[in-house]
């Protein structure tokens, strides 16, 4: 019986380690600072363009220095990453993740979500997607933010 178990956990193991071999990833790399309430990427020129796939998001946030009536909690940072979709149409929301930066200046906090699979511009043409990465919070709490981090695709 335990020889069976053994051989059985052996095959799951190299069933799993097997994925990788037909998997790719594209990386992305972003940065951003918020002294306000609010930073858009695609204003800033941060377009990020990966293959359709699984899209995660991964990075740090970290809490830079504080302007004078700063509140004692700090104000969540809605993070959404969104897919540019030309000028006639609203883009399309991959996901977004709310993160809460530590109330002490100097320290920095990680995150990661995965979105699952996306198919960008409905399934058009070069199977790629232009994204982008828009924050905000739902007021100016003093506090001032900087974050970077990976924007991923793997398919
Ligand atoms: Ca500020
Ligand atoms: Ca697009």
């Amino acid at each position: 019986m335990k020889k069976l178990v053994s051989t059985f956990f052996g095959l799951t193991v190299l069933a799993v380690m097997s994925i990788p071999v037909f998997a790719a990833t594209d990386i992305a790399n972003y940065s951003w600072s918020m002294d306000y309430r609010v930073v858009d990427g695609e204003k800033n020129g941060q377009i990020h363009t990966l293959r359709d796939g699984t899209i995660q998001l991964g990075g740090t946030l970290n809490t830079v220095s504080v302007d004078s009536g700063y509140t004692p909690i700090t104000s969540t940072v809605k993070i959404g990453v969104f897919d540019q979709d030309g000028a006639f149409s609203a883009d399309d929301l991959v996901g977004t993740i709310d993160v809460q930066p530590y109330n002490m200046v100097g320290t920095s906090r990680t995150f990661s979500k995965n979105f699952g699979w996306f198919v960008a511009d409905g399934g058009g043409s070069d199977n790629r997607g232009e994204y982008y990465l828009y924050l905000e919070k739902t007021i100016d709490d003093n506090w001032n933010l900087s974050g970077s981090g990976t924007l991923t695709s793997t398919y």
